[in-house]
């Protein structure tokens, strides 16, 4: 029953966002980083796939929100990294992900799973 009410509840975030977000215009990766920052941890959230490009490496995803990062809900395309298959990934699926930094300090998506 719980595991029920979860997924009902979880379907419904996923259709509000479908239904609310809006393509935006933003710029996470240009955002300073002071340079005393230690590294910090993943953030995640689930969003859902637009589009692949498996030759850049790049995913579009309409994302929930992610508190941690002060990120709202949106649309936006997200670098992957290199350990992670995107053979499997298709527009239309829900994705659990997290996001982390790359050796320049670029957000990327460091670990993808289907979410339903
Ligand atoms: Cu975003």
């Amino acid at each position: 029953m719980r595991r029920t009410l979860t997924l009902i509840a979880t379907t419904a975030i996923a259709a509000g966002i479908v239904g609310t977000a809006q393509a935006q215009m933003h710029n996470h990766g240009a955002a300073p980083v002071p340079a005393a920052k230690t590294a910090e941890p993943s953030a995640g959230t689930t969003g859902k796939v637009n589009s692949v490009d498996p030759h850049k490496h790049v995913i579009n995803l309409t994302h929930g929100p992610i508190p941690a990062l002060s990120w709202p809900a949106m649309t936006m395309d997200f670098g992957v990294a290199p350990t992670i298959d995107l053979g499997a990934i298709k527009p239309g699926d829900t994705v659990a992900f997290t996001v982390g930094k790359d050796a320049k300090g670029m957000y990327l998506i460091d670990s993808l799973k289907p979410a339903k």
